[in-house]
């Protein structure tokens, strides 16, 4: 199996995760993104898309980081990172969907204002945007909250949403991402951090 990759991607950074935490036997192939590694013949055939992350286990190639997460925690059933029991699953499905849908994009816009925007010498902060996306991320963040008081994992046991939803709020100190008014959020985001694949996954390290 093979994970086309690129460190900077919080996209790639969710697939790493798993791969570290399930030990799967993934080969990781780094991309050179900016040097247009995802716009050749050969990429664009796995991912037509010419985006990161793209995985190929055999005859089957994969783009979309959830999808891929869901086979390979599919793959070792044993591990309950993505459950068999439907309902479960069906869970881990809801939170995995509302990270791509609606935290994922609010925050991603936010962090693009206030962090990544003048990075790329795109200019200053559009301050409505700011205003607009902190609100809604801060709804959000009071959603997950919620959700997570009295557990330590979103949908009970450790799964693959946990790590699409961590995977939201990396640049969080630096966008302004404050977790001071939810404090279940806030102890399980540390809680998943803490955790060696997590951590080998935002090194970059690990293989
Ligand atoms: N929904 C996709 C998003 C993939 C994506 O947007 N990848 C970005 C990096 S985070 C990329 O490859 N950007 C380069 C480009 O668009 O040319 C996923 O979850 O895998």
């Amino acid at each position: 199996m093979k994970l086309y990759n690129a460190n900077f991607s919080p996209n790639c950074l969710r697939v790493r995760a798993v791969i570290f935490e399930l030990g799967a036997d993934v080969e990781i192939v780094d991309v050179d993104v900016p040097g247009g590694g995802t716009k050749t013949p050969e990429y664009l055939a796995i991912n037509p898309n010419g985006k990161v992350p793209a995985f190929v286990d055999g005859d089957l190639n994969l783009f979309e980081s959830r999808a891929i997460n869901a086979y390979l925690a599919s793959l070792d059933p044993a591990r309950r990172l993505y459950p068999e029991d439907l309902k479960k699953r069906a869970v881990v499905d809801q939170w995995s969907y509302w990270q791509a849908i609606h935290l994922g994009p609010s925050s991603q816009k936010l962090a693009f204002e206030k962090v990544l925007k003048e990075r790329f010498g795109r200019g200053k902060p559009d301050e409505d945007v700011v205003a607009a996306e902190t609100k809604e991320t801060t709804k959000l963040l009071a959603v997950l909250d919620g959700a997570l008081a009295g557990r330590d994992w979103i949908a009970g046991d450790l799964s693959i949403a946990d790590f699409a939803l961590a995977s939201t709020f990396t640049l969080r100190h630096e966008a302004g991402i404050d977790f001071g008014a939810f404090p279940n959020a806030a102890a399980w985001i540390e809680r998943l951090e803490s955790r060696d694949a997590w951590r080998r996954a935002v090194s970059g390290q690990g293989r």
